[in-house]
């Protein structure tokens, strides 16, 4: 489905993942999909904005990286369209959700449902996530993040400022923590990496210049990824160099599970800003 804003700002979502495969502001696509991702419920969508959940990569219970939210059919609960007021911008959201099923229960025995709203408005993109826990009495732990793809003009010149003084683990580097002495984090071959209790904003530079903020809310850790050209080739759904134009910046809950007691609910957010 498509969402039509103002300015003229749209993006796509699919309901398999409920995931944002694409967002144009003013024209201009600001995520990265890639040119082979399967876009027919075969498998998760390379791109875009991945829904992580109940666990982020694989650090869970389940064998499946990232979850079952991704690969998941939502539904459609509700959309509006706000119009501009003195105070705000015109806008237009959908929300979607996805309720735990016997499928889900026998990978993950969890009664849940998460809501996903997703609001557009000029040169802003706003996600609020919430998972509800169901279950009678016990309470659930997960990991998820929102596994987002920037497109970026070129790799060679992207950053990411904001994560200086983290300490982080460094897939590339087996797994070992680091602490971040860069102000700005370049992209000068594979990274994967896991920046524990990151800030709230983070910043996406070309050749120095932001282009993109990340505010996040309740997701206290933030992943960079680029695969690089020899995780790219082993990928069916990556052309191999489009990790030139492409940089993931995720902003999840991974170092600290998060618990959700019977009957409570937890909420998190983030929002993107094309600067
Ligand atoms: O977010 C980075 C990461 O966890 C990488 O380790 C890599 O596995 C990437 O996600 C993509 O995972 P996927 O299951 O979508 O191929």
């Amino acid at each position: 489905m498509f969402l039509e804003g103002p300015n003229p700002a749209r993006a796509q979502v699919y309901l398999f993942g409920a995931h944002i495969v694409s967002w144009e502001d003013n024209k201009e696509q600001q995520l990265f999909l890639s040119s082979k991702a399967k876009l027919d419920g075969s498998k998760a969508i390379r791109g875009g904005i991945p829904i992580c959940f109940p666990q982020f990569g694989n650090q869970g219970p389940l064998k499946k990286n990232h979850g079952f939210a991704r690969t998941s059919v939502w539904d459609v609960s509700d959309s509006k369209s706000s119009p501009q007021t003195q105070n705000d911008s015109s806008s237009v959201s959908v929300t979607f959700t996805l309720g735990s099923t016997h499928t889900s229960q026998q990978l993950w025995p969890n009664d849940f449902l998460m809501e996903y709203t997703v609001t557009l408005s000029p040169s802003v993109l706003r996600i609020t996530w919430g998972v509800y826990n169901r279950n009678v009495s016990e309470s659930f732990t997960f990991t998820g993040a929102l596994h987002t793809y920037f497109a970026v003009p070129s790799i060679a010149s992207a950053g990411v400022t904001g994560l200086q003084g983290l300490t982080y683990v460094d897939k590339a580097r087996e797994g070992k923590e680091f602490k971040e002495t860069k102000d700005v984090v370049c992209i000068p071959a594979f990274v994967d990496r896991v920046y524990a209790s990151a800030p709230d904003s983070l910043t996406i530079t070309d050749t120095g210049t932001a282009r993109m903020r990340i505010e996040k809310q309740h997701l206290g850790d933030a992943v960079v990824w680029n695969p690089w050209i020899d995780n790219a080739r082993k990928m069916s759904d990556m052309g191999d160099e489009e990790y030139l134009n492409m940089l993931c910046v995720e902003a999840g809950a991974i170092t600290a599970p998060v618990t959700v007691h019977a009957g409570q609910k937890w909420q998190s957010s983030m929002t993107l800003s094309k600067l």
